[in-house]
């Protein structure tokens, strides 16, 4: 702890120098971890909050490493110096601070990251609903229509709420470019929301090691403008036996 004025000057050399660490690796870790194109309303807030860890990160390696390779550099042995070390025995202040900023730390980030999943999982009253089925190793999508799809087709700016399941093993959905991630489990359905924002395609791969072709487990999907996703559900229903065909203006009111 500074006890004159040159140990006060070696912690605002450090600060400094951890300031600047933190600012350059923060940058660093953005530009060689970049990101999809945010194609949905979720991957906004996800995003947010890869950022703020990305930064809490840059400042902890710069807390330790700055620190001690100051240390290293600023205090080694000088020639001719057989002085022992100055010895330390506990400081109680020191200790209370590094247990409860860490504490602090999880809270808050817990907290937000807390906010963020229930913003990302809110349901809506007009979500459009499609079964989704994972196999060994192919996707499924049924539309409350009453077909099925081998793409997944959705419209823009509408809340998608995805009911999926899986036949064999545990498979999971993933469209990096949406962010979210959903499990999908035998005998259970688990559910996933998200808000197409970008109308493109995608495509939703497997993240969940589940075989021997588990790497081409891949299904396209398309947002597209609600008119082409009536359309497209028009020409799909078209050859259905109207019997079948149910709730089709409900979804898509
Ligand atoms: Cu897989």
């Amino acid at each position: 702890m500074p006890k004159s004025s040159t140990d006060k000057r070696h912690f605002i050399i450090v600060a400094a120098l951890i300031a600047i660490s933190t600012v350059v690796l923060d940058w660093l870790l953005r530009t060689v971890l970049p990101l999809p194109v945010q194609a949905s309303l979720e991957a906004m807030t996800v995003d947010w909050l890869i950022g703020l860890h990305l930064l809490l990160i840059s400042f902890l390696f710069s807390l330790v490493v700055v620190f001690m390779l100051y240390g290293l550099f600023v205090f080694r042995k000088r020639d001719g110096d057989e002085e022992d070390g100055e010895h330390f025995h506990g400081h109680t202040t020191l200790e209370i601070a590094w247990t409860v900023i860490p504490l602090l730390l999880v809270l808050v980030f817990g907290f937000i990251a807390m906010n963020a999943l229930a913003d990302i999982t809110r349901s809506e009253s007009d979500e459009v609903t499609v079964q989704v089925t994972g196999f060994q190793w192919a996707w499924r999508f049924d539309y409350p229509e009453g077909f099925s799809s081998q793409e997944l087709v959705l419209p823009v700016n509408r809340r998608v709420r995805l009911e999926m399941t899986a036949t064999d093993v545990i498979h999971s959905f993933w469209v990096p470019e949406f962010r979210v991630k959903q499990d999908l489990v035998p005998g259970m359905t688990t559910t996933l929301r998200f808000t197409p924002v970008e109308v493109g395609e995608y495509k939703v791969r497997c993240a969940e090691l589940c075989g021997l072709s588990h790497w081409s487990m891949l299904a396209p999907v398309r947002v597209v403008e609600e008119a082409e996703y009536r359309q497209w559900l028009q020409e799909k229903t078209a050859g259905l036996d109207p019997a079948l065909v149910q709730g089709e203006s409900a979804s898509t009111e």
